[in-house]
Formats: structure tokens, sequence, C-alpha cells
């Protein structure tokens, strides 16, 4: 084929290429035209291209130039037609209308028990006392013998606690290592405090501990105490029922007047100790005593354990259950319901 022909039928294969895609008025008429002109086999332009091979070697380059113009051109006639079609049918773009309401994000919150120990720590803060922590693994030391639990006390019975070694004989000192334990109550960070620091001391500590106690309605292998912590010079237990009464009164009290009550009751690391009660409304409006914990005055033999002169300071120390005073709060009837993560039960607090 001559050079000449070859660019004629180039130059109108462009002109009818360029009226067809400017006529299609369908995705399906441009998909016809589009494998009409384009089409990999059978389509106009590669016919055309079979026509390359008869010109002559020397028109070889200039033919090869126009074709690819040509290709070019008709290319972007489709792309043209494919972005007119698209712009022109409205349910083929994606719509947002921007008046719409959004979807509403579910946004978690505190676990009640959070809730609990935060309140705590702020009513606490308000009276003076400072939130410290402690470890929860303890030795035998801080959890029973500077608690003056000597080694024969059943509460250090293998079976009453989560030991994490074998019981050690003779007793632990201060600073022995091991056997190690999961703590079973908060006052092991009373002996922690009074360790590292003189006297004036005004401390409140909250954390877990853990108790091979069976699950049932009111226990659970691991709950929360509150610790609370007074020594100075001349405190008595009238401080320790004022601060119990002012800490329940912030807690639960309302507009209602809340009373405090101690029935005795023996801990080895206190004397006197005493079982503290709260004066109590249930939901029906019957009043009750709500037993809140443990408390007494600082055994002398603590205060001897970690260095202090009993003859100069005394303390008082309470220790509550965080679990039982936040199911009072929330008329909560079985501490199990607590750590089931049943978000529909969570979510009500
Ligand atoms: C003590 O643990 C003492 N350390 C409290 C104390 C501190 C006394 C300072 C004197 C001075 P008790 O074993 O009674 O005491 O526990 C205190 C509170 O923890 C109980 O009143 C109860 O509210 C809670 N408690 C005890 N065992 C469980 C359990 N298994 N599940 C949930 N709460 C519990």
């Amino acid at each position: 084929m001559a050079l000449a022909d070859f660019l004629a039928t180039l130059d109108s294969l462009a002109q009818e290429a360029e009226t067809a895609f400017l006529a299609v008025g369908d995705v399906v008429a441009l998909e016809n035209a589009r494998v009409d002109f384009l089409g990999a086999k059978a389509g106009k332009l590669r016919q055309v291209q079979k026509g390359l091979g008869s010109v002559t070697p020397a028109e070889k380059p200039a033919a090869g130039m126009r074709f690819n113009e040509v290709k070019n051109l008709v290319e972007s006639a489709f792309a043209t037609a494919q972005a007119r079609l698209s712009s022109a049918t409205p349910e083929s773009r994606e719509s947002v209308d921007v008046t719409l309401p959004g979807k509403p994000r579910r946004v978690g919150h505190l676990h009640p028990i959070t809730q609990t120990i935060r309140s705590m720590k702020e009513i606490m803060g308000r009276l003076g006392f400072t939130a410290v922590e402690g470890p929860e693994i303890e030795d035998e030391w801080h959890n029973f013998e500077a608690l003056n639990i000597p080694l024969v006390h059943p509460a250090r019975d293998p079976l009453e606690n989560f030991y994490l070694g074998v019981a050690k004989d003779p007793p632990a000192e201060a600073g022995s290592p091991g056997p190690f334990l999961l703590r079973s109550q908060t006052s092991t960070v009373q002996i922690r405090v009074m360790e590292s620091t003189l006297p004036p001391v005004r401390i409140i500590s909250l954390g877990r501990v853990y108790r091979p106690d069976t699950a049932d309605a009111t226990h659970y292998p691991m709950f929360h105490q509150i610790e609370g912590l007074l020594v100075d010079r001349g405190v008595t237990m009238a401080d320790l029922k004022s601060v119990l009464r002012m800490f329940c009164q912030s807690y639960f009290g309302g507009e209602d007047e809340v009373h405090i009550r101690f029935r005795p009751s023996f801990f080895p690391f206190t004397e006197p100790s005493v079982e503290v009660d709260m004066n109590w409304r249930d939901a029906q409006g019957n009043a009750g005593w709500m037993e809140m914990g443990g408390a007494g005055m600082v055994d002398p033999n603590v205060l001897r354990a970690v260095g202090y002169d009993p003859e100069e300071v005394t303390g008082f120390a309470f220790g509550l259950g965080v679990e039982r005073v936040c199911m009072r709060q929330h008329g909560i009837t079985d501490i199990r319901a607590l750590y089931q993560n049943d978000v529909r039960f969570l979510e009500q607090f």
C-alpha cells in the first residue's frame, strides 16, 4: 500500500471514530463503539494497523508516527465520551447528602468499679489523704509478719492464700525474699508506706486483692479494697469514726444524715478492732445497717515493726470492700455480674 493511501485511511478512521464517540448516548452504545474501533482482535484500528506491513521500509517511520497519533486520538475520543456519560447519569455517581444526621459512634465508659474507686479517691483526697499504690505480688513480711500475723496464724494457711512458691520456715523477715503470694489485703501498703516514711502519715490505697474464696453473690476470688491509714500524735478512735462518717456521708449521703456504728471485732494488726457499719436505707425505704469493712487502732507491734515509737504516735487504719460499696450504691445483688463483662449490664452505670 502506498503511504498516501495509508494516511488517507487513517484520517478517515479518525474522523469516523470521533463522530461515532460523539454520537453515543448510553453505556451500551459506548461499549459497542469501543469494540468497533479499539477492539483488540477485530477493531478498525487493528485492521488499519495491518496495512503498516505493506508500506515500504523508507515510509514506515512516517506511517507509524501517524498511526500512533490516530490511535491516541481515538482513545481520547472514547475517554471523553465515557466521562460525558458518567457525569450525565446521576444514579451512577456516589452522592453524599451532607444534611443527613451522622451514624452515632458507640462510646464505652468506665467500669462501675473504676468509677467507685475514682470517687473514693476524690472524697478522701478532700479529707487530706494521699492515694498510694502497692504491689499485687507481695512477700510474707508485708502481707503477714509485719502486720502481726505470726507463722502459726490460720490466715497464712496455703488454702487461704494464692502462694506463688512454697511457704517458708522460719518466718520471713523485713526485706527477705519470697515466698511470694498475691496480696490478700491492701493492709500490706500500710507497712510499705510506714517503712519508707516518717510520721505523720495520711494515706489511702486502693487496689486488687486475691483470696481463694468460692465465688458467690457477695464473694469473688479477686476483689478490691480501699485501705486508709492515719498515724500522728494523739490519734484516737473518735478520729477514725469522724473520717469514716464524713467519707460515707460524701459517698452515699446526699440529703440524708449518715451514721457509723462500730462492732467489736479482731484483726491482728489493730487493737482495738472493729467492724464498721453504716446506716442504710434500701430501695424500699427500709432502714438498716450495712457492713463496710474492718478498722481499728494500729497495733503497737505493727508500729514497732516499721520502726515507729508507739509511745510517740498512734494511728488508725481501715479496710473496706470496694465491690460491696459499689453494689450497695447501684443496688447490684450479685458481685459476679461486675466481672462477666456483659455490656448490657455494664452500660447501665
Ligand atoms: C481485711 O481485709 C482487713 N485488712 C481490713 C482492715 C484494714 C482491718 C485495716 C483493720 C484495719 P476483711 O477480711 O474483713 O478485712 O475484708 C474487708 C472487706 O473486704 C470485707 O468487709 C468485705 O467487704 C470485703 N471482702 C472480703 N472478702 C471478699 C470477697 N471474697 N469478695 C468481695 N469482697 C470481699
